[in-house]
């Protein structure tokens, strides 16, 4: 963002603004911890902020939002007049009005200033300012740099400090994955320098799952296929399957990646039955320089990151697993 926009953003937010914030759809930490640090910081400043949701969020994330203040569209039809009256709306963790579902009409309508922050690839060009970065470990990273440019660093106090670190933490699977940079690590030692503790927003994250859960993911991995050929590995779950492990939304994040730890294994996915609907949610995790942000796009018009991206696939499971084993065969080069 050039300071030209950010003198810009600054003239608005100088005067009171009633303005909305919303996180993609089936928000991660990443969504909800840049959702509420955004909120707190633009309280500080004067503004009237409130977060909307498309739907719920995972219960770990709960400590995020203590008052219980972020409004679920889904819930409430009264939102929308929210959505079409206020002055400004920040997109937070999303670059495309797709991964907000329901919410898009109403947004597309609303006349208010919208601003992206966001580091997936490929932006969409909806929004009147754009910090769009890729290279970035996360939107929390970028929230951070987003207050500091508007030069309010010191409004950032233990609370946003703690979302801040939650988004940072879970987006990098714990400062692992390529994205995570010298600049990340940075940003993190002004956040602990705040007085956050690291290991209990870790607990509060990793150390908080229901039984449920835990016998579910060794289900997973007693289902772990791999086609050696191709250093892939996949499994699927099917409606009945997550029935029979009481699913709650959020049971199977990071599951994908326990394929990915496996010797040799390069591409890890997992083929997820979707509760409402017949279609199919797949998460797909690479190592090393296996894109699997075009191979989501290119198979199954999904798209992400080029480590870790997603895809719907309105095929049934079974068509789906046997489009995804075919098309491996296009990437066998890659994969070797
Ligand atoms: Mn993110």
């Amino acid at each position: 963002m050039d300071d030209n926009q950010i003198k810009k953003i600054k003239g608005l937010l100088s005067k009171e603004k009633t303005i909305v914030i919303i996180p993609h759809k089936n928000p991660d930490g990443d969504a909800i911890g840049s959702s509420t640090a955004l909120d707190s910081y633009l309280k500080k400043i004067g503004h009237k902020s409130l977060i909307i949701s498309p739907n719920h969020f995972p219960k770990f994330l709960n400590w995020m939002d203590p008052m219980k203040k972020i409004k679920i569209f889904e819930d409430e039809n009264e939102l929308k007049h929210k959505i079409l009256n206020c002055d400004i709306i920040f997109n937070l963790d999303f670059n495309n009005l797709s991964r907000i579902s329901s919410m898009k009409d109403c947004v597309e309508a609303s006349q208010a200033i919208k601003i992206m922050i966001d580091h997936h690839e490929n932006p969409k060009n909806y929004c009147d300012f754009i910090y769009s970065d890729p290279n970035m470990s996360s939107t929390c990273e970028m929230v951070y740099h987003f207050i500091s440019m508007l030069g309010d660093v010191n409004l950032i106090d233990y609370s946003i400090s703690a979302s801040l670190y939650a988004g940072i933490m879970t987006d990098t699977g714990s400062f692992r994955f390529p994205a995570t940079t010298h600049e990340t690590h940075n940003v993190v030692s002004k956040l602990l320098k705040n007085g956050i503790s690291h290991s209990e927003i870790h607990n509060h994250i990793y150390d908080n799952n229901r039984l449920s859960k835990i016998k579910l993911l060794s289900h997973c991995l007693q289902k772990i296929e791999i086609l050696k050929n191709f250093k892939t590995c996949y499994l699927f779950l099917t409606k009945d399957e997550l029935e029979r492990f009481d699913y709650e939304k959020g049971d199977t994040e990071g599951i994908v990646n326990y394929g990915l730890s496996i010797e040799n294994i390069k591409f890890a996915v997992i083929f997820k039955e979707n509760i409402n609907d017949n279609s199919v949610r797949i998460s797909l995790r690479s190592k090393g320089d296996f894109d699997v942000n075009k191979f989501a796009k290119d198979i199954f018009n999904g798209g992400g990151h080029k480590n870790a991206a997603g895809a719907i696939s309105k095929l049934n499971m079974e068509q789906t697993i046997n489009l995804f084993k075919k098309s491996l065969l296009k990437y066998k080069n890659q994969l070797n």
